[in-house]
């Protein structure tokens, strides 16, 4: 019986809240709008941080006026079920949004880092951060670095490396949630589980990019899925998974 679950959710499981994807329909994702070197990169912020921070500002707007959908709900159900049931969820999101926690997800491991909280160039604090950051704020505990968004941007380690190794090889069964495949370490998740002999399922829309990779996938609306994915996990077994 599947005790451990492990998901990686990406940019489609926010899509119908209303946060734009990345790499979508033609025309339509945010990289086709925007050029990620320009505003997602280290060396983008360093050479014009106004133009990245008001990028980012305009994101976190967009995030506090957006709420979870069912997809982001389900997926807080069963953490509570499978936690209730002496079993485990891994929930690693490469989103920086906050709607897997605004959900009831406890525990959420954001390896591209938080839209809702800013880090000191200085001292690294990580300060909870809602409000708009402009280029001239100090960091409230050292009072003399700059701030940046707590994002991890192209060309820099993504977070939490180690837990999420150790949690992939504890569990049995992957998922992964409305993510492209395009951008690594997470794309070669699916591949590592698969390494490990871990049954690997894909939902999303259409076939990402690493769609030969999964054992399995259903496609159709994130809202429609999962509700539909974890409501079999959980009541197929009987309630117990
Ligand atoms: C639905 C749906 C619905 C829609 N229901 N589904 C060449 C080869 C391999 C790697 C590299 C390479 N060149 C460079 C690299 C490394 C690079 C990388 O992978 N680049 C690729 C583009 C090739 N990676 C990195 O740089 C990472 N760091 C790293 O590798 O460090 C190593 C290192 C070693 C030594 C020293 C230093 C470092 C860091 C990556 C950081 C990514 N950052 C971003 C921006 C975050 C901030 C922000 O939001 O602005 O993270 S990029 C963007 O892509 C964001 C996302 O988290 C990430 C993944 O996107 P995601 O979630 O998959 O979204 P989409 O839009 O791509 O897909 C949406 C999916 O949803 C689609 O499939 C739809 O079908 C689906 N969907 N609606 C269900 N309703």
């Amino acid at each position: 019986m599947t005790r451990h679950i492990f998901v990686l959710t990406g940019a489609g499981v926010s899509a119908e809240s209303g946060l734009g994807t990345f790499r979508d329909k033609a025309g339509e994702g945010i990289w086709a709008q925007f050029d990620p070197m320009k505003l997602a990169t280290p060396e983008a912020f360093a050479h014009d941080p106004e133009t990245v921070l008001a990028f980012y500002d305009a994101r976190r707007r967009n995030l506090l006026s957006a709420a979870p959908n069912a997809a982001h709900t389900a997926l807080a159900r069963l953490e509570a079920t499978l936690a209730s049931a002496g079993g485990e969820l891994s929930l690693v999101t490469q989103n920086i949004d906050d709607l897997h926690e605004r959900a009831g997800s406890q525990r959420v491991i954001h390896m591209h880092g938080e839209l809702l909280k800013a880090r000191c160039l200085n001292c690294e604090c990580v300060h909870l951060w809602p409000e708009d950051l402009p280029a001239s704020e100090s960091c409230p505990a050292c009072r003399t670095g700059g701030l940046r968004p707590h994002i991890v941007w192209f060309g820099e380690m993504p977070f939490h490396k180690d837990e999420i190794e150790q949690a992939l090889a504890r569990a049995d069964f992957f998922v992964a949630i409305g993510t492209s495949g395009a951008v690594y370490p997470a794309a070669g998740f699916a591949a590592e589980a698969r390494a490990l002999g871990i049954p690997t399922l894909e939902i999303n829309l259409k076939a990402a990019d690493n769609a030969v990779i999964f054992d399995a996938a259903r496609y159709g609306p994130a809202s429609v899925i999962v509700p539909a994915w974890v409501e079999e996990v959980t009541v197929g077994l009987g309630g117990k998974i």
